[in-house]
């Protein structure tokens, strides 16, 4: 049987997942204004990911007997001051997350909820790569030194993301 406190925590995490769809989707419509219709593309991807997780999140909880609970969503930051600035944002927000994430992965520990525990360690590893990615687009936005040349060829190379469901179910 899962503990109060984890339904808590994994409650609590599906929440976060939502709002970072939301952030990323703000972020996007960002992006699509400023003529980036590559990184407004990768952003919304993103977003989908986000959802998915979400979703993934608040099936295992429904698997483990338990019931999912529902607060409100904040609503994300919509203005930016350039695309320098949302990856910045990006990198931070998913340096919280991994933070939320070990901290379920602790919590399962401590419970002794194996299944928990194995469950967030697929996040674990996740919130590596998406740190990774974020970091990565942002040195090259830094290296680019605000060239429109070398920032119009990532903006293709982003433009090039497409969604497919991490989970393997239906996009
Ligand atoms: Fe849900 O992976 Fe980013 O935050």
């Amino acid at each position: 049987m899962i503990k109060n406190s984890l339904v808590k925590a994994l409650n609590e995490q599906v929440n976060a997942e939502f709002y970072s769809a939301y952030l990323y989707f703000a972020m996007s419509a960002y992006a699509n204004g400023a003529a980036y219709k590559g990184i407004a593309n990768w952003l919304a991807v993103q977003a989908q990911e986000e959802t998915a997780h979400a979703v993934h999140i608040y099936q295992h909880i429904l698997e483990r007997g338990a019931s999912p609970s529902f607060s409100d969503i904040k609503a994300p930051e919509g203005s930016y001051t350039g695309i320098k600035d949302v990856f910045e944002k990006t990198l931070a927000h998913e340096k919280l997350v991994s933070g939320l994430i070990d901290r379920i992965a602790t919590l399962a520990l401590e419970e002794k909820d194996h299944a928990t525990y194995n469950f967030i360690s697929w996040y674990v590893k996740e919130q590596i790569e998406e740190e990774a990615s974020a970091a990565e687009i942002l040195s090259k936005i830094n290296l680019s030194g605000g060239h429109p040349g070398i920032l119009y060829s990532l903006d293709s190379e982003l433009g090039s993301r497409t969604y497919s469901n991490p989970f393997g179910a239906q996009d």
